[in-house]
């Protein structure tokens, strides 16, 4: 599996649509999507998958920006739903993981998911690209970053939860992951975003800006809960080594101040059961890190928060060679990702690479 840093053919995402996760029929959702989808057609070709219901309308906001497929899916998150991509130098393939809503019927956030099931599939079918399936095995495209050179990081939280592959052992997981995606080093991090409803997703937490290089979700306040998590992060980061045997250039971004369901957002979003929507004043997990790696660009979430700006500086610091692009994220962030979940990028196969 390439680095996301590596270039791509092109970038897959879903029209948002959840009544129950986006507010107010997701119109204003669509429109933040709509702003999202035309920033990243300026780097690479956008291919937006969408429900027949949904085709007309998402066809008149982005089908001057990007290619409009109709694609039946659950929920908006193509990072964790659509294929993972892998290439031999040659030839590219997908992988179609197992996906269970984060957690199927243990501790998942809907059902049925079995529109989302198939996602991966179709994708394949559509660039005709051959499909590993591999059996009985549930993860998602946001629980894992490579470098690209052997490296994966994943999070403790989330692939050992109960909800996914009960039945594996760790050292079985690791055997499934390094089979797939061709690496040989693992390196675990305990936790995610404090409250990250994925089980903690490393994709929140953790991003890889080129081999040996890293950004890491931080905050100086030791009071918050956030603190102890990104500590530990840090701690496993540091001791470690990747697969080249390289100690890892860590940079801190910090998180912007904590962001809590309103009210009024609550409301905006269908009830659907005693527990969704979640509470008003539940803790959303808000991170910087959730960013995506375009063909010459980052594109990052801004919350408009005082640290939106600190954020942007590092970025541009450790991305010289990229046009760095913040894009106002609250409304697909009710949704419970961000930019990076929306995305998944289609690496170019080797041939044209
Ligand atoms: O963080 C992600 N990769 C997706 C979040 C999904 C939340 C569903 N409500």
């Amino acid at each position: 599996m390439p680095g996301e840093f590596e270039p791509h053919e092109r970038c897959w995402m879903i029209w948002p649509q959840r009544r129950d996760t986006f507010r107010y029929g997701a119109k204003l959702a669509q429109k933040a999507f709509v702003e999202f989808a035309k920033t990243i057609s300026r780097f690479e070709p956008v291919t937006v998958c969408v429900n027949g219901d949904q085709y007309d309308t998402a066809f008149m906001a982005v089908g001057e920006y990007a290619q409009v497929i109709e694609l039946s899916n659950d929920d908006f998150w193509m990072r964790d739903t659509g294929a993972t991509f892998v290439t031999n130098g040659s030839e590219i393939r997908g992988i179609s993981w197992g996906f269970n809503a984060w957690g199927g019927l243990t501790d998942g956030l809907y059902f049925p998911w079995d529109k989302d099931e198939k996602v991966a599939d179709k994708m394949c079918g559509l660039i005709n690209a051959d499909c590993y399936k591999p059996e009985d095995f549930i993860l998602e495209g946001g629980s894992i970053h490579v470098d690209g050179e052997g490296t994966l990081v994943v999070t403790e939280s989330c692939l050992l939860s109960e909800g996914r592959n009960p039945q594996l052992s760790r050292e079985e997981i690791e055997e499934v992951l390094k089979e797939y995606l061709n690496v040989t080093k693992i390196i675990w991090l305990k936790q995610g975003i404090y409250l990250d409803e994925t089980n903690g997703h490393v994709d929140n937490i953790f991003n890889f800006v080129r081999p040996g290089e890293c950004v890491l979700a931080w905050t100086d306040d030791e009071s918050d809960p956030q603190y102890a998590i990104s500590k530990e992060c840090y701690d496993i980061l540091s001791s470690e080594t990747d697969a080249m045997g390289r100690k890892l250039i860590i940079h801190k971004l910090h998180i912007p101040n904590p962001i809590y369901l309103t009210e009024e957002e609550r409301e905006g979003m269908d009830q659907v059961c005693e527990f969704w929507p979640p509470e008003a004043g539940t803790r959303l997990p808000a991170s910087y890190v959730n960013y995506y790696t375009a063909n010459h660009a980052v594109i990052f979430p801004k919350f408009d928060d005082e640290y939106d700006a600190a954020a942007e500086q590092l970025l541009k610091k450790i991305y010289p060679e990229r046009e760095v692009i913040g894009i106002s994220c609250h409304e697909m962030f009710l949704g419970g990702g961000n930019i990076h979940c929306a995305t998944q990028q289609q690496p170019i196969s080797g041939e044209d690479h």
